[in-house]
């Protein structure tokens, strides 16, 4: 079936477009387009629109089409004659326009849209900029500075925002057809019906003195080391100083030096990652979910506080468990204050965040969890205390009920035995904060039945998380592939470098923040305690945590004690440099008899980023991940890891294997075998010629 259909109703032709699932602008599509034109060219219409068929209108560029040779027509040329037709075509708009879908509705004479559509132009978020007259029409539409604000953002705005900057024309309502229709009609009446954006006088007053000189600093500080916002600058300042001609030039200039970017083609992998990371390769299609209408969360602390917020925020009550009413108080008081704090930032209404705390029910008793269609288990991180809460929970709750442990390293398989129900049982690994952080580790057991897979990965979209799967192993894949980054960190603290120097080198690889600086936020007691239960063989090399040993001995905790790897100032909470903890470092590295010598910021780099890289090639060659792309979204959206770096794997892969491969046995020489050994999978790349991405295809 062809993806464009024209048809004539009355004197209006309408071109119609079905190219599932969200509208893409594939070559067909663009081809389609031009042909329709080119027959309403001659036929007896007055006016045309164009309407799509499915859940959205044109959701954009086909991204799979990127990085391939160009097919013409290309979107700005079809745009051309879009805009240059001779009769008056009205964009009807539903679901979403978006990027080229939006460029495509500003080509055409008028735009409606349905009160429940949205349009933007997210290319920013792929690494690109508006590359069809984007840049150069939204000015002349809206203004440079709502222009501005929508294309560096990315982010939609409603039908009725749209409509009151005028970005489009009219708010209909009931079928969009049929609305459409009578809009054209009314064009029709009006007598002087082409109205061309490119004709507009660019509102030179929206943007006087140092407007673009502010929008690119405040823009290198929101998207720090990124390319396209700096680009976009440049062309809507184009779109200002120049004719429309000469703006689509330089637009179509930088574009293109955006589409070639290493960063836009690590943004784009980071788009498929992150719909891939939700498809279990081994489930059944036909796998039947089970409904989740109530939540238990058992444990008020930071974490099960956070949660509970994600799960009343979509509208599903939750059943709050603590040990004590003391306990519960305090936890619904973090939630409160974490409320209040969203309100304040003006994210949210009141009314709103009343509404869903009233979701929130408080309980110290477990027969209450009974009816709960599933409950997740956040205490403390012990296995013990872990199997008890479950061996409970298998007594109170009903059959079918999902039982999920929100722990961060403990073997799912042993706690699924303290239940008679282990198909039941399930890991869902949340991210502090909870309520920000977008990635859930979902933790498949051994024995974890794939209607309670099925159910927690479309629960994780309901509830705005992304999900990636893990099997069982230490850590799962993201606390596991930390453990050779920290261990990597501490070294080179050992061996050389300072706190700010190895964090610098990370923040300027793009990491949110550098693992020293992490492990003060995070408190330096956490590894600590997590290596007390552990024999000194499990605990591995003491050169891997005896400064933070002594950090700890210390009562620097990090950013809660005021001092750790840093110290703090009381008031700004600003980090300084230490020099005791300079001595701590160095008498360490006297008592190990390590020579200490400065690190440059390379090796520095690689000790850390190949580290990371070498565990995940051991959690794909063990299967504990589906696929390289699935350790790329754990690290992006929940490590910090520069999404325009791609994550770990796909970095590895832009390095290319063999250099890596070759610097870790370097690197065994040098530092040791014990810490650098390349991983059996990363080998046989290298000995096969093979890309990573060629292994996960052939998979
Ligand atoms: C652009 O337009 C450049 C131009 O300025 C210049 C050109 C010269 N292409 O997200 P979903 C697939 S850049 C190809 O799960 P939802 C997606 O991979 C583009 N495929 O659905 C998935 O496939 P699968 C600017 C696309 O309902 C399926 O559709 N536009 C595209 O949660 C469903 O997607 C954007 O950045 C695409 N453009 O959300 C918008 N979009 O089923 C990108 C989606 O095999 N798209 N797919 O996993 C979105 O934001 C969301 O998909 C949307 C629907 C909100 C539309």
């Amino acid at each position: 079936m062809s993806v464009v259909s024209y048809q004539l109703e009355g004197d209006i032709g309408v071109i119609r477009l079905n190219n599932p699932p969200v509208n893409a602008l594939s070559h067909a599509l663009r081809s389609g387009i031009k042909e329709a034109l080119a027959q309403a060219q001659d036929d007896a219409s007055l006016a045309l629109v164009l309407i799509c068929e499915g859940r959205t209108f044109i959701a954009g560029a086909d991204i799979s089409e990127f990085g391939k040779p160009p097919m013409l027509p290309s979107l700005p040329e079809l745009l051309n004659v879009v805009e240059a037709f001779t009769k008056p075509i009205i964009a009807a708009i539903h679901g979403t326009a978006l990027g080229g879908g939006l460029e495509t509705a500003m080509a055409c004479h008028y735009r409606c849209a349905l009160a429940t559509a949205n349009v933007g132009l997210p290319e920013v978020k792929l690494g690109l900029l508006p590359g069809a007259g984007g840049t150069q029409r939204a000015p002349r539409l809206v203004g440079v500075k709502a222009a501005m604000d929508l294309i560096t953002t990315g982010v939609p705005i409603s039908a009725d925002k749209a409509l009151s900057i005028g970005l489009i024309d009219k708010v209909v309502e009931g079928d969009l057809l049929t609305s459409a229709i009578k809009f054209a009609q009314e064009v029709i009446a009006q007598g002087d019906v082409i109205r061309r954006v490119r004709d507009i006088e660019v509102d030179k007053e929206s943007a006087l003195d140092d407007f673009f000189a502010d929008c690119r600093a405040k823009l290198s500080q929101r998207y720090r080391l990124q390319e396209a916002p700096q680009r976009i600058v440049e062309c809507i300042e184009a779109s200002m100083n120049k004719s429309f001609e000469e703006g689509l030039k330089v637009e179509r200039r930088l574009f293109i030096e955006c589409m070639n970017s290493s960063q836009s083609a690590a943004l784009r992998h980071m788009f498929f990652a992150e719909r891939m990371s939700s498809k279990i390769k081994d489930l059944p299609k036909e796998t039947q979910l089970k409904d989740i209408k109530r939540v238990g969360i058992i444990g008020g602390g930071t974490m099960g506080g956070g949660i509970a917020m994600n799960f009343v925020n979509a509208g599903i009550p939750v059943t709050l468990l603590e040990i004590n009413d003391v306990a519960l108080q305090r936890g619904k008081d973090i939630i409160a204050k974490n409320y209040a704090m969203t309100v304040k930032k003006g994210k949210l209404t009141n009314q709103l965040a009343t509404q869903r705390q009233a979701l929130i029910t408080g309980t110290t008793d477990y027969n209450d969890l009974a009816d709960m269609d599933l409950v997740i288990e956040a205490v403390f991180e012990n296995l013990d205390i872990k199997k008890q809460v479950f061996a409970k929970l298998d007594n109170v709750c009903k059959p079918g009920a999902i039982l999920a442990s929100n722990t961060s390293y403990q073997d799912v398989n042993l706690i699924a035995e303290s239940t008679s129900r282990p198909q039941d049982v399930i890991g869902l690994h949340f991210f502090s904060p909870a309520n920000v952080m977008k990635l859930l580790e979902i933790v498949r057991g051994d024995k974890t039945s794939d209607q309670v897979l099925a159910t927690s990965m479309a629960m994780a979209k309901t509830i705005k998380k992304v999900p990636a799967l893990s099997r069982v192993c230490y850590g799962f894949i993201g606390n596991r592939m930390l453990r050779q980054y920290a261990r990597e960190a501490q070294l080179c603290l050992l061996e050389g470098s300072t706190p700010q120097g190895i964090d610098t080198v990370m923040q300027n690889f793009g990491m949110a923040m550098g693992p020293l600086a992490v492990g003060d936020l995070a408190g330096i007691d956490i590894g600590y305690k997590a290596r007390e239960g552990l024999t000194d063989e499990e605990k591995g090399d003491v050169r891997t945590y005896c400064i933070a040993d002594a950090l700890y001995d210390m009562g620097r905790l990090g950013q809660k004690t005021g001092a750790g790897y840093y110290q703090y100032d009381p008031d700004t909470r600003q980090r300084m440099a230490d020099p005791v903890v300079l001595e701590v470092i160095e008498a360490q590295a006297k008592q190990r008899g390590v020579e200490r010598k400065a690190i440059d910021d390379e090796t520095i780099l690689q000790r850390l980023t190949f580290a990371l890289i070498n565990e995940g090639f051991k959690i794909l060659e063990e299967g504990i991940a589906q696929r390289p792309s699935d350790i790329d979204v754990v690290y992006v959206f929940g490590y910090g890891f520069p999404a325009y770096r791609g994550g770990p794997m796909f970095y590895a892969e832009s390095i290319g294997l063999e250099k890596i491969y070759q610097t870790i046995c370097e690197f065994g020489a040098i530092y040791g075998e014990e810490f650098w050994q390349p991983a059996a999978l990363l080998k046989q790349l290298v000995e096969e010629g093979k890309t990573l991405t060629q292994w996960a295809n052939s998979q």
